[in-house]
């Protein structure tokens, strides 16, 4: 007994493979706090970071463990889901509902003001609204009325299969809106009651998006039956249960997908179509979307956003539990041509770059030989404090992506991809299969079986991932000792698991620019009169001490300085922010300063002073407690 106590679990074997790779590289498991590092010495933290994900950012070793990931952020009762045997009488379970849904109704109500824009007008996401919806919501409360919501409906729905249902069709009027008990016959259903229970028969549904605080419910008992319109949840609360039937969804949006409430669609039988343009299929901002998928061969095809979607503070999960499934996403045109579409798909947690925090994405599958296409940003991808997560547990599965896929995270973000099983093909051109940029941790692990990972002439991937910031991003790629390697079309043998150490080549300056650091840089660059413009910015700098250029000056100075360098650089040292300051000691380095930073607990600081150190040739102080990168790796340039 005590030998089976003593057994490590999966996850913590994974864990260990994991510090085992890093060790190997120099870089320890310090490596995986640089997210959690940069983030409370940044300034200021990302708007709309859920609590939740910064929680798991800050802790990548629970962030890598997808079984983990998993039941810290599914709620307790979407996991135990299987319909139970019930004697109780249908009018008690609906009264219970009713009544527990007017209270979820109350809370969610409470917790937001209307939201009034729609933040994914069309096909794109829009950042500017998806601020203007943090602005109206309290998080804490939401999560109150969500999880209300998901355990009533969650017991309703466990409880009413069984249950002794009454014969004739009707409609009453309820605290939360109409409640409509549709016929065994082939109903047509519209989008304006508030809860329908329909017994059986071929059914159509209009969905109408679900908006100022509706509760949208509908559980079908059986047939094959057809969802069709919009179903998104902005500022409400709906659900679809469906038992049984080879059933067809098509939405513009919604199919699990929500923006400030909860969506549920739990479908428990039956070989499923889901169809959908954008934002669908187990997507969130600011709430939980959820898609469950009980059983059957399912095709899931989606253009961008969902199939395990998360931004701005949202979980969208997209759970398959059984049957062969196909996951498509088409993807929308990239705004910066990297040569494929945006997905945003199949467990991805994206944020915008400077605006908005990503949220929670994750595609669980538990059986069965899928195939899983998408373009950029997908399967268990990470970017700009997201977590995204992609675990299969089972069956020989097919990968195709782009780029930004298949473990893959960049700018302070979490990607994961986990298979558990079976001989798995993956395929993508680069920046993916377990690699990182921009600070990112990226992940993908599949020991079981003798895999093919393919990569196109794009070398970032297999564990290659490049520093920025004189910190390391980190990949990964844990793989069996039989899997076979294919680069740019030739057989390669296997990625060494301690691939050169590459640095990630600074932003080219695009000049001119309206914005103003990228200004003061090309000012700087082409200037004809170097030290009329450094009096200047040394002005700058002692009249406005907060001003938010102090950065792109460090910068500056360390490519062109004049001769108040020296005035300069004490100026910057003075700062609060330790990424200026560092910036600082790499453009000037001088030994008070890098006596000073080598002590703090800033780990770019930390990096700078160390390279500082070195370019005085001088020996750092042996006992100042730097990060095992720092320690056991030579410094490596600041680039940003
Ligand atoms: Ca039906
Ligand atoms: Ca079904
Ligand atoms: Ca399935
Ligand atoms: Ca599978």
């Amino acid at each position: 007994m005590a030998g089976c106590a003593g057994l490590p679990e999966r996850s913590s074997l994974l864990e260990s493979r994991v510090t085992s790779v890093l060790d190997r590289r120099g870089l320890g498991t310090d490596a995986l706090l640089v997210v959690d590092n940069l983030l409370r010495h940044g300034a200021p933290a990302p708007r709309a970071a859920p609590p939740l994900v910064l929680e798991l950012l800050a802790r990548p070793l629970a962030a890598v463990d997808a079984a983990r990931i998993f039941r810290e952020t599914v709620p307790a009762s979407l996991v135990a889901l299987e319909p139970t045997p019930s004697n109780a009488w249908f009018e008690d379970l609906l009264k219970t509902y009713v009544d527990e849904l007017t209270e979820a109704q109350r809370l969610l109500r409470a917790a937001t003001r209307e939201v009034e824009e729609d933040p994914f007008p069309g096909g794109v996401p829009s950042p500017r609204d998806l601020l203007a919806a943090a602005d109206a919501i309290d998080a804490p409360r939401l999560q109150r009325a969500n999880l209300a919501f998901i355990n009533a409906t969650s017991r309703f729905a466990t409880g009413v299969r069984n249950a002794r249902f009454p014969d004739e069709a009707r409609q009453l009027q309820s605290a939360i809106g109409t409640v409509v008990i549709g016929t065994r016959g082939n109903d047509r259903h519209g989008p304006d009651a508030a809860l329908i229970i329909d017994p059986g028969g071929d059914d159509v549904y209009e969905r109408a998006p679900v908006r100022g605080g509706a509760v949208s419910v509908i559980v079908d008992l059986g047939g094959n039956d057809e969802y069709r319109g919009d179903d998104l949840a902005i500022r409400g609360l709906s659900a679809i249960v469906d038992f049984s039937g080879d059933d067809r969804y098509a939405m513009e949006r919604g199919l699990g997908a929500a923006i400030a409430g909860t969506a549920l669609l739990l479908d428990y039988s039956g070989n499923d179509r889901y169809e959908a343009k954008f934002f669908s299929q187990g997507a969130a901002a600011f709430g939980i979307g959820a898609l469950i998928d009980f059983g059957g061969d399912d095709r899931y095809r989606l253009e961008a956003w969902g199939q395990g979607f998360g931004t701005a503070g949202g979980v969208g999960l997209l759970w398959d539990r059984d049957g062969n499934d196909q996951y498509a996403v088409a993807g929308v045109p990239d705004p910066f041509d990297r040569g494929s579409g945006l997905s945003g798909a199949q467990g991805a947690g994206f944020g915008f770059r400077g605006r908005v925090a990503g949220g929670l994405g994750i595609l669980r599958d538990d059986g069965g030989d899928d195939v899983y296409e998408a373009q950029m940003f997908a399967q268990g991808s990470g970017y700009y404090y997201g977590l995204g997560v992609l675990w299969d547990r089972g069956g020989a599965d097919r990968y195709q992506a782009f780029r930004y896929a298949q473990g893959n995270a960049a700018h302070q973000a979490v990607g994961v991809l986990v298979d558990a099983a079976g001989r798995d093909a993956y395929r993508a051109r680069g920046a993916a299969q377990g690699s990182a940029t921009a600070n990112g941790v990226g992940l993908l692990a599949d020991e079981g079986g003798a895999d093919r990972f393919e990569l196109g002439p794009d070398e970032r991937g297999w564990g290659r991932a490049e520093w920025l910031r004189g910190l390391p991003s980190v990949g990964v790629l844990l793989h069996a000792g039989s899997a076979q390697f294919t680069r740019d079309g030739k057989a390669v043998p296997a990625p060494p698991e301690d691939p050169p150490v590459a640095v990630q080549p600074p932003t080219a300056d695009l000049c001119p620019s309206s914005d103003p650091g990228e200004a003061l840089l090309c000012r700087v660059r082409d200037a004809s009169d170097l030290e009329q413009v450094w009096r200047e910015l040394a002005a700058i700098l002692r009249q406005q001490p907060e001003t938010p250029v102090a950065g792109w000056i460090a910068i500056a100075l360390a490519r062109r300085p004049a001769s108040n360098a020296e005035e300069i650089a004490a100026l910057l040292a003075n700062r609060r922010s330790c990424n200026v300051r560092a910036l600082a000691l790499r453009a000037w380095p001088a030994l008070p300063e890098a006596r000073t930073a080598i002590r703090s607990d800033c780990f770019r600081l930390q990096a700078a002073a160390r390279a500082a150190f070195a370019r005085l040739g001088v020996a750092p102080p042996a006992d100042a407690a730097l990060p095992a990168f720092l320690r056991r790796l030579p410094p490596q340039e600041d680039t940003y």
